[in-house]
């Protein structure tokens, strides 16, 4: 190597090579690592206890380290500026022609994906039918249910999967709860092909909307452009490409990944129409409590029962089972059998004098876990049979009695 007859027209050292050699070797080790760790490329570990993440580490390998090899093989071989530029100037050559073969076969890829969509765009979906019903499920002339049926065909030159969805619109804007349902369409092969959809919602939750006018049933077509294998090998081979933007570990790649195509919009295909008075509405709503009384009912000058008044508003009428306790002895339940009537109402809860000796103390009263049922909640037999429907519960706030003797009452 040291030979005399060193030619003086050798502009750079044999050598380089090798130090170009060792830098991609030391690159494919550090692939290889970030390969066999399968972390994703910026998230964090620990390397040694310092955080760090594999695409810092890469990014410092890419555009960082030539330099210092570049720097090292100069000073090594010497003369050091022109050994320097010819390494790093191969280092970065390799990595252009890298980048430019990746970036390649990824315009490629997306070429494919983009005829895909071209396709796919020329997709018909028609709406052979559609009705909706507003249906009352629990007979009390109030609707629970609006349920959509119909049937829509697609005809395509693409096939994949399609995505129908109906959702709900009113003055051009998204009605908030107002996504009816989506349906997958399959499309296995090219052609057309039909497909029945039935789909329900609860009108409460569009109630605001419906309050204040119809309702647009829309319907849109999208298709689901998943990447491929192929695909996904082709944004992982991009991964190392220094001069391209970094994809993911899963070869996420902003520009492919956004997979849901959309491919037709039907507006106003439908129109609901419901007075919000036609809704369904709890049975019984607790308006407040109106007061407590203890009463002499036989004349002995001693009291013979608690009763607490409450006013609700009610579209049930029948017999109510109500339970209680004071807040001091939940081990004892207080529990009567009244009835109620449709419209205002005021519903009285007794305490039998001889249950509320069992407390050993005297009022106020802090009374809790008020619960109002419409079937008696205790079933001999241990199955039920609901009598009165529609089933319901009612759930009523606290309430503090005033103070009353306990020896006052018999
Ligand atoms: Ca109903
Ligand atoms: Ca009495």
């Amino acid at each position: 190597m040291s030979s005399p007859a060193q030619s003086p027209t050798k502009v750079f050292h044999p050598a380089v090579f090798r130090v170009v050699g060792l830098y991609f070797a030391s690159l494919v080790v550090l692939i290889f690592l970030t390969v066999v760790c399968k972390f994703k490329l910026y998230s964090r570990m620990e390397w040694f206890g310092f955080p760090t993440a594999w695409g810092w580490l890469l990014m410092a390998w890419f555009y960082v380290v030539p330099f210092i090899f570049g720097a090292g093989g100069g000073f090594l071989l010497k003369p050091f500026i022109r050994n320097f530029v010819v390494i790093t100037a191969l280092i970065f050559s390799f990595h252009s022609v890298y980048t430019f073969f990746a970036f390649s076969l990824r315009s490629g890829y997306l070429m494919t994906l983009e005829a895909e969509a071209q396709a796919s765009r020329r997709s018909e979906l028609s709406l052979k039918s559609l009705t909706h019903k507003y249906q009352d499920e629990n007979g009390d002339g109030l609707v629970d249910r609006v349920a959509m049926v119909g049937h829509w065909e697609l005809k395509t030159d693409s096939p994949g999967g399609y995505l129908a969805a109906l959702y709900l619109v009113q003055n051009n804007r998204l009605v908030a709860g107002g996504s009816i349902g989506q349906q997958k369409l399959d499309m296995e092969a090219q052609g057309t092909r039909g497909f029945d959809f039935a789909f329900s919602i609860n009108p409460v939750n569009i109630k605001d909307a419906l309050s204040s006018g119809p309702v647009e049933v829309h319907l849109d077509l999208k298709k689901s452009i998943p990447v491929s294998g192929a695909g996904k090998s082709i944004l992982a081979f991009c991964r190392w490409a220094p001069f391209l933007d970094r994809t993911g570990f899963e070869g996420e790649d902003p520009e492919i990944y956004q997979t849901l195509l959309s491919i037709v919009n039907f507006h106003r295909i439908d129109v609901l129409v419901l007075d919000p008075a036609e809704i369904q509405r709890d049975q019984v709503i607790f308006v407040r409590y109106i007061n407590d009384v203890a009463r002499d009912l036989d004349g002995n000058g001693l009291y013979d029962e608690l009763l607490v008044s409450l006013l609700v508003d009610s579209i049930y009428s029948g017999p109510i089972y109500y339970s209680l306790q004071e807040e001091s002895h939940p081990e004892i339940f207080f529990q009567n059998k009244t009835s109620i009537a449709k419209g205002a109402d005021v519903i009285h809860l007794v305490i039998d004098g001889t249950d509320l000796k069992k407390l050993g103390k005297d009022g106020p009263y802090r009374l809790t876990n008020v619960n109002v049922l419409n079937n008696d909640p205790y079933c001999p037999s241990g199955k039920c049979d609901l009598k009165n429907l529609p089933v319901f519960t009612l759930y009523l706030p606290k309430y503090v009695t005033q103070a009353y003797e306990l020896n006052k009452f018999e």
